[in-house]
C-alpha cells in the first residue's frame, strides 16, 4: 500500500497550460517523481492485450474523463512502484473531477499542495496548436482541443475551487510568461516542499 509519508502535489491547470513543462524541469533540479494521469493513460491505451485501450482511446479523442477507478489504479501502482526511490510525487493533470478528487486523497493519499496553473484560453490554444505539428498526439486537433476546454471548465474548474475552498492548498500561478519566469514562481510556491 501507500506509504503516507510521502508528499504529494497535483500539478493543476488547463489543456496546453504547461503542466508537463514545469514538471519536467522541477525533476531536473529536485528529487521528484512526475507522474502524468495522461501520460500513464496514454501509456495503457497503448499496452498490448489491455482491456482498457478503446475506452481510454475514446475518452482522449473525446476530451472527456476516464472512469476513475481506472486512472486512480494506475497513479497507485506508480506511486507503490517509484516510493522506495521516491520521497515526493508531482501529479500531473489529475484530479480533474470530483469523484477522483475525493476517492484519491481518501484511499490513496491527501495532496499536500496544488499548483494550479492559469492563463487564457487563447494562450493555451497557441501552445497546444504549435505542439500539435510534433506531438503526434490524438487529442491535438481542434475539434478534441475544443471538448478539453470544455471539460476543463465544467468539471476540473470545480475541483480546483473545492481543493482551495475546503483545504486552502491552491497556490494559483500566471502561465502567460515564460517557462523561466514560470518555473521562478514555481519554486517560490514549493518553497516548503523542495
Ligand atoms: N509551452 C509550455 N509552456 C510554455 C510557455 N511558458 N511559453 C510558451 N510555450 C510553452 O505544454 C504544451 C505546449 O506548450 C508544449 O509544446 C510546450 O513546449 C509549450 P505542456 O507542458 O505539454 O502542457 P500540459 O499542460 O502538460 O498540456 P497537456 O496537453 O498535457 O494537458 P492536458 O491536461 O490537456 O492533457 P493530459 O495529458 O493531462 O490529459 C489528456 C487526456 O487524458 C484528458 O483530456 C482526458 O481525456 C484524459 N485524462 C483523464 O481522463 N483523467 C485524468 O486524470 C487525466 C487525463
Ligand atoms: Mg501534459
Amino acid at each position: 500500500s501507500v506509504n503516507k509519508d510521502i508528499s504529494v502535489v497535483f500539478v493543476l491547470g488547463g489543456p496546453g497550460v504547461g503542466k508537463g513543462t514545469q514538471c519536467s524541469k522541477l525533476v531536473k533540479d529536485f528529487k521528484f517523481k512526475h507522474l502524468s494521469a495522461g501520460d500513464l493513460l496514454r501509456e495503457e491505451q497503448n499496452k498490448e492485450g489491455s482491456q482498457y485501450s478503446q475506452i481510454i482511446r475514446q475518452h482522449i479523442k473525446d476530451g472527456t474523463i476516464v472512469p476513475q477507478e481506472i486512472t486512480i489504479q494506475l497513479l497507485k501502482k506508480a506511486i507503490i512502484g517509484n516510493q522506495e526511490e521516491y520521497q515526493k510525487f508531482l501529479i500531473d493533470g489529475f484530479p480533474r473531477k470530483m469523484d477522483q478528487a475525493v476517492i484519491f486523497e481518501e484511499e490513496v493519499i491527501p495532496a499536500k499542495l496544488t499548483i494550479f496553473f492559469d492563463c487564457s484560453k487563447d494562450v493555451m490554444l497557441e501552445r497546444l496548436l504549435e505542439r500539435s505539428k510534433t506531438s503526434g498526439r490524438e487529442d491535438d486537433n481542434l475539434e478534441s482541443i475544443e471538448k478539453r476546454f470544455d471539460t476543463f471548465v465544467k468539471t476540473s474548474v470545480p475541483v480546483i475551487e473545492y481543493l482551495d475552498k475546503s483545504r486552502h492548498i491552491v497556490k494559483k500561478i500566471d502561465c502567460s510568461k515564460t517557462v523561466d519566469e514560470i518555473y521562478a514562481d514555481v519554486k517560490k510556491a514549493m518553497k516548503d516542499i523542495i
